[in-house]
Order: C-alpha cells, then structure tokens, then sequence
C-alpha cells in the first residue's frame, strides 16, 4: 500500500516557476567603491562588483542586497591592486579599459565583453543567472575552433572540449574513467584557447560547481550549487600567461627540499619495522636510488593518528636511527579522522578544547573510517589547525620531515562518501555549511600540516603529499593522483592527468608508478617507471593484496631496467632541481605539454601520450604491452636522439624503436642539460663533478646557447636569504671555433663541494684541432681527475674537463 509520501510536494524537482532564472537585469549604474579598482554595478535584480587586480586580471562577484563581501577564500593570496582603469560611457555600454583590454558592459542585460586594444573580442560572458535555489550559472562562446585546458585533477585526454566536469572533491577508489566528473581534488580554472589565444576563467567557489564544455552547441557553461558566483578572468594571450597570471593569483610552490625530488617507495602497507628496514637495506644493497620510505596505515595504533602500533613498531627511534644512517627518509600517513576512543588524548583534547567539526545543534559529528567511529577537526578555524599543526611534533621529534594526507576530501564510510553537508565548520567566526566549503577541507588540512611542520623544522624545508586539494593546494602540498590501477590505459591517463595538473598551478603531482590497485607485470612496472622518472613526484606505491611492486619484485631484466630509469632521474637532479626552482619562482609547470611551448603548431592541441620536461627534454614513453616500437611527434626544430646522438629533422611525427629498456628520449639541439654523477640519494653532496650536455653544437652555422645552473643546500632556506648559487653559462660557435663561457653569481651564498666541470658535445658537427689552454688526455687521465680533454672516436663525443673555479672563465674549441 502506498502512504502519502508517494506524491511529496518535491517528487518532480524544481517547478517551472522555481526553475526559472532570474538575472541582474538591466545595468542601472556604476560606482567606484574607492577600495582598490572595485566598481560596483548595480542592477535591477542583482549588483556585480568588479574588481581590477592587475591589467590582465579582473574579478567578478554577483550579489544581492547592499553590502559586498569581497572576502577570498584561502586559495587566492592577498593581492594589492595597483592598476590604473580607465572608465567610459555610452548610451548602451559602459567600459573599463586598462593598458591591454576593455571590458565592456551591456546595459540593456548586464552581459560582458573583453576585448583587446585592436578590437579583438576574447570572451563573452552572458547575463550570470540563478534560481530559487540560489544555483548561479552563466554561459561563455564557445567558438568552433575553441579548445580547454587546466580543470587541475581530471580524467580523460588533455583537451577538454566535449567534457563536462563537477568539482567536489571525491573519494573515488574506482573506476578512473573519463565518465567520472569528479575526483579527489576542485581546481576550478578552466583555459579557453581559440586561434591560439588563451584566457582563463578561475571561480573561487569551494562548494559544488560545474564546467561544461559539452551540453550546447555555441557556448560552455560555469554554474555553482551553493556560495556565490565570483569568478576571476585571467588574460593570455599567450598560455604561459595565463599560467603565469593564475599562479600569481593563487600561489606557487615552495622549493620543495631535494630528498622530496627522489625516488619514493610505498606499499599499503610496510607492516612492521623489520620490513621498513629490511626494504631499506635491501634498496642499498642492490644500489637502486631511494630517498624516502613511506608508513600507510598500519603503522598506526588501531588507526589512530599521532601513535606508532606498539607491537609493529616498537622502537620508532632505532628504525629512524638506522634509516637516517642509510640515507632515507620516512614519511607517514595521517589521515584527518580521529578516533572516538575517550582514553585517547588526541580525542579527548579535541573535545574539550571544541576542535572538531559539529552540527548546528550542537553534537560532534561523527562518522566512520579507519579508526571506526571517528570525529574530524574543523581546519577553518586557525586555532584548530594550529593544533592539529602541534600534534605533527610526535613525527618531527623523531626526525620526520614529510607527511602524507590522506582521506582528506574528507572520505567517509557511507553513501554519500564524506560528511554530512549540514555539518558546520566554524570558518573563523564566519560559520558555514560542508556543503558550502566542502572542496577546502583537504587543502586546509595539508595547510595546517605545511605550517605545524614549517614551525617544527628548524629552518628545514617540510614535505607534504596530499590527495585533496582546491586551487592554490600548491602552497602547501605536492600531490598524488590517488588510487590509480595497473592498467596500461592509467598509465597513459597519468600524462594528460598530471599534464593540465601543471597548467593549473600544481607543478609538483605524479601518479602511483605501477598503478596502486589491481596487479602490476615486471613489464608495466619497467614501463610506467621509465615514465615516472621523468615526472615531478616519483613514487612506487600499491595496494594491500596486490602483487608486490618494489622494483625487483619482477625479476632481474625488471630490476635493471627500473634502476636505470630511477638512476637517470638522479643524473637529471641538477637539471630536475632547476625545473623546480623555475615553477617556484615563474609558476610553469615543470613537465609540459608540448601544446605549451608551440602553441601554433596544430599537431599538437591534444597530444598528451608524449610530453616535454621543462621545454628542452621530449619524453615518450611506450604505454602498451608487448610494443617495441612507438610514433613520436617532433615538434619544429632539430632533436637530438638522447640515446644514439642522432640528429632529427622535427615538425614530423617518427617511428621510434624502443625495445623494452629504452623509452625514447630526446634533447632540442640548441639546449644544454647539466647532469650529475649517479647517487643513491638525492641530498648526497658529494659530488666530484657536474657534466654540460651541450647538444646539437655547431662551429660552423651561428650556434648560441645559454643555461643557467641553481644549486643550494636542498634542505634550508637559506635560499632566501642569498645561500645559494648561479651560474651562467654561454656556448657560442660559428667562424671555425665553439666558445663556451661560465660565471657564478657575484654573491654566491652557497658553494657546493664539487672540484670539477664538465663540458660534453656529443657527435658534433666538427673536428676538434685544440681546446685553448688544455692537453689532449686520455678518458682515464680525465677519470682520474685531470683538467684536459679527450675524444671518444666510439661515441663521438669531446668531453673537456676543467677544475671548478671560485668566478668562471672562458674555453675555446678550435677545429683547426
Ligand atoms: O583506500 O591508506 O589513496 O594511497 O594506500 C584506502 C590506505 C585508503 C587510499 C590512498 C592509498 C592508501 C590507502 N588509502
């Protein structure tokens, strides 16, 4: 029998009535507001504050009733603006014009324009609509040609047409399929480019929202379900400027400490100290680099966050003793629940000092995870995170410098997989709904971890990993891409994933290397490594159940191959580590798609199964079983095969042979990559020397190349203050002779230890007559640590040597 609920008022959603979106309606007038560039329009049914940060950057935020709140979120950094706008009117419009584009009002609807000097239209936005639900939406053009990007964490290829995505941070174990609209991180920047022109569009909203690239013909939609719809444009034209521009407006990466940039390993889980340490020696002895160790959840006592199992690890001190003695790091998993457990301190002090999260009428909220029954502290508040920032102590004290968040969406045990959307988070006297913040809680969490440890450290730089985030998580947190499997099809949806990662801000991201669920092969492990190594974060990490994955897991042939990957992304430390100096300081992702650097090239607008390391160094990696061969597309100039030397002529995809130990690499000629000797960990300073690759050098056509080379302690911040150091170095060749010049930074604040420089021109287009100044030698006399040079007929490369002088100085290669 049917009772009355079969024909509840709400059964049909929405009425036609409800449904109906309401607009600003027609504009009626403009006031500047006096604080900074904000105008004020104000409409019929509605007002838009405008607020000009920079000429390329503006905000707009759609309210009602007389006060504007032109409060941020945390993702976006405090700006100060100091733009000068200049206004205009007429009878239809009204402008704003700064040095590079005019934003223009339609008054009959309150419907925008932005346009260039010359007149070019860049976007149109329609009237921003809303209905009685408070759900805001506007629609953009969309022209034919139009192509996406950003959107940080998604599945599916690198350009984004066609695509819808919701941004609610989810705990999805499974499946990562392009269908799935949201997974663990809301990074809600989407790229317009068209003709190779790019804006950005960045709602700095952290409730629901949704991108939509699919559902109209002419037009792409940004709607919201709850807050308010505020939304910044960010001009190119250029991508990098967008980049650039986005980053400025929600930050950009600490210089992460070295040992960060190494080789990780995880399992779920290294189930007891003797296994840790085991796994450690083991990683020595078969001189397989590694830097750091990971703890996942069963290092815990009965999951409870803060405590070490006492009868799996009963001497923390001893294994991080004798860890520290091999060089590695560990980094534990803390999760945000903590247990409902009366005798446990962490539970009791956040209950008596009110730090977790509650409904309005007053009862913790309470849900299961791990721990069981579990409460979850309220990251809005400052206080909160402070505390939870000093519980991190329990780790530092032991010699712990890098934590890992987890669960941080927040993921909960139930049907809706995280907390109820009318807990109230207390947002520093401002309470709100989750439904409201829901998208803020994990990067307020690794927030709170980032400063607790930064206050702990002594001056040493902190490692946070986390699977949540919202825009501006780069701050605090490198990020992982979650519960990938080893499928071949995750490692190829890792480029396009960690790719758009980058142009969102999040330069240091890397997926789980052999896929986290489900059971790697000796062969996709030897793949996905390859591939890893060349990627920002790189670690190894799988589930429990799963076949092992520690890279001699597979055999001899397997282990080989992953030693030398992850051996070869040591060598490429000095050059890795300026990479992330570069998107410390310009915001620009450090692997890109090629799509980034030839934005004209149409080859190239969604080419995501390659990828550049900063803009010099092709990676292709072979994604596919059983292949020994692959195409790659070289972008226009020459490349230069990093394996056999070999010039090729770009602007034309090639067939490159890659049986299972090779994945083809390759160097533009004109760049100079600085290598490093082979170590076993990263912070390792003892190097002997550092080699110049120059590539593609020529004495005879006009060749000039330049690189700079960052070097500093890789775990201070001394950084900051002047400890570290720069050289410059300039090859240029033409007339018969190759010259190549070096300086250091005037005050350099840091010096390594090295005693040696080392220039390498690999089959050049000359013969060498003399190098000024230095002997022929043998490759043995250079070994052995004399300044000189030397030809190897086999390889074809001159290598001249030089002591590492305090200044610089000057080296000429003569063909004659
Ligand atoms: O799915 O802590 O994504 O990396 O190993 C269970 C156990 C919870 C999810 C993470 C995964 C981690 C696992 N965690």
């Amino acid at each position: 029998m049917e009772g009355s609920v079969a024909i509840r008022p709400d059964k049909f959603g929405l009425s036609d009535e409800q449904a109906l979106r309401k607009h600003i309606g027609f504009f009626k007038t403009v006031e500047n507001i006096g604080v900074g560039n904000t105008y004020i329009c104000y409409g019929d049914k509605g007002n838009a504050a405008i607020v000009f940060l920079t000429d390329d950057v503006f905000r707009i935020k759609i309210y009602q009733g007389a006060d504007v709140d032109l409060s941020t979120t945390v993702g976006v950094l405090p700006q100060v603006s100091e733009v000068e706008v200049k206004t205009l009117e007429n009878e239809s419009q009204f402008i704003f014009a700064t040095t590079t584009i005019r934003l223009i009002v339609d008054k009959s609807n309150c419907s925008l324009s932005i346009e260039d000097h010359e007149g070019h239209l860049i976007a149109r936005q329609n009237p921003v609509g809303w209905n009685a639900r408070g759900e805001h939406s506007a629609d953009y053009d969309m022209p034919a040609e139009s192509h996406f990007y950003g959107f940080g964490e998604k599945t599916g290829f690198l350009d984004k047409r066609g695509e819808r995505y919701t941004n609610w941070n989810t705990d999805v174990y499974a499946p990562h399929v392009p269908e799935i609209e949201a997974i663990y991180q809301s990074i809600p920047l989407l790229i317009h480019m068209f003709e190779e022109r790019s804006y950005g569009l960045f709602l700095d909203n952290p409730g629901r929202s949704d991108f939509d690239m699919r559902s109209a013909e002419t037009t792409f939609s940004i709607s919201c379900a709850t807050g308010a719809y505020d939304i910044y444009f960010i001009n190119g034209p250029g991508l990098k400027d967008v980049v650039s521009r986005y980053t400025a407006l929600t930050g950009r990466i600490d210089l992460p400490p070295k040992w960060a940039i190494g080789y990780h390993q995880s399992r779920y889980s290294y189930m007891n100290q003797q296994e840790v340490l085991e796994l450690a020696r083991t990683f020595r002895t078969k001189q397989i680099p590694c830097d750091v160790i990971y703890l996942d959840i069963h290092y815990m006592d009965e999951y409870r966050v803060f405590t070490f199992d006492p009868v799996r690890f009963p001497d923390p001190e001893g294994m991080m003793e004798e860890l520290k003695s091999l060089g590695i790091r560990i980094i534990p998993i803390v999760d945000p629940g903590v247990k409902k457990d009366p005798k446990y301190t962490v539970y009791q002090e956040g209950v008596r000092e009110n730090h977790f999260i509650k409904k309005l009428e007053g009862d913790i909220f309470l849900g299961e995870v791990w721990p069981g029954i579990s409460a979850f502290p309220d990251f809005t508040e400052d206080r909160t995170s402070e505390w939870w920032g000093e519980q991190h102590r329990y780790y530092t004290e032991l010699g712990i410098q890098g934590i890992w968040n987890d669960m941080n969406e927040p993921a909960l045990f139930n049907e809706s997989k995280t907390m109820d959307l009318d807990a109230m988070h207390g947002n520093n006297g401002k309470p709100q709904t989750h439904e409201e913040l829901h998208n803020l809680y994990g990067m307020l969490m690794s927030k709170a971890t980032y400063e607790g440890l930064s206050r702990q450290l002594d001056g040493q730089r902190p490692f946070v990993l986390t699977r949540a985030g919202y825009a501006g998580i780069q701050r605090y947190a490198a990020v992982w891409t979650g519960d990938n499997r080893s499928f071949w099809e995750h490692m190829a949806l890792a480029m396009p994933m960690v790719l758009n990662m980058g142009l969102s801000g999040i330069p240091f991201a890397g997926p789980d290397i052999g896929g986290f669920g489900h059971n790697a092969t000796g062969e996709l492990l030897a793949r996905w490594t390859q591939m890893g190594a060349f990627f920002p974060y790189c670690r190894n990490h799988s589930a429990i159940g799963t076949i092992r994955q520690e890279p001699w897991s597979f055999g001899e042939k397997t282990e080989e191959i992953v030693r030398n990957y992850i051996g070869l992304r040591y060598r490429f430390m000095p050059h890795l580590y300026q990479l992330f100096r570069g998107a410390a300081t310009d915001g620009l992702p450090i692997v890109r798609p090629l799509l980034l650097e030839y934005p004209s090239d149409p080859n190239v607008t969604n080419l995501c199964d390659q990828f550049l390391l900063g803009e010099n160094i092709l990676i292709a990696p072979v994604y596919r079983p059983d292949t020994d061969h692959r195409s790659v597309y070289l972008p226009a100039g020459t490349w230069i095969d990093y394996w056999t030397g070999e010039a090729l002529v770009g602007g034309r995809p090639i067939l490159a042979h890659a049986p299972l130990e090779i994945m083809p690499m390759y160097i533009r000629a004109g760049a100079i990559i600085a290598e490093g000797p082979l170590k076993q960990s990263a912070d390792d300073a003892s190097d002997e020397s550092i080699t110049f690759h120059i590539y593609g050098a020529s004495a005879s056509t006009g060749f000039e190349s330049a690189y700079t080379l960052y070097e500093d302690d890789g775990v201070s911040f001394d950084y900051r203050q002047g400890g570290y150091s720069e050289l410059s170095l300039n090859v240029v060749g033409g007339a018969g002779t190759v010259e190549i010049q070096w300086r250091y930074n005037e005050a350099r604040g840091f010096k390594p230890e090295r005693k040696l420089l080392q220039f390498s021109f690999r089959r050049p287009d000359f013969t060498v007559g003399r190098v000024e100044g230095l002997q022929r030698l043998t490759a043995e006399q250079l070994v052995a640590g004399a300044e000189g040079w030397t030809h190897n007929p086999s390889t074809d490369e001159l290598l001249i040597q030089v002591s590492d002088q305090a200044v610089g100085d000057k080296l000429v290669v003569s063909t004659a």
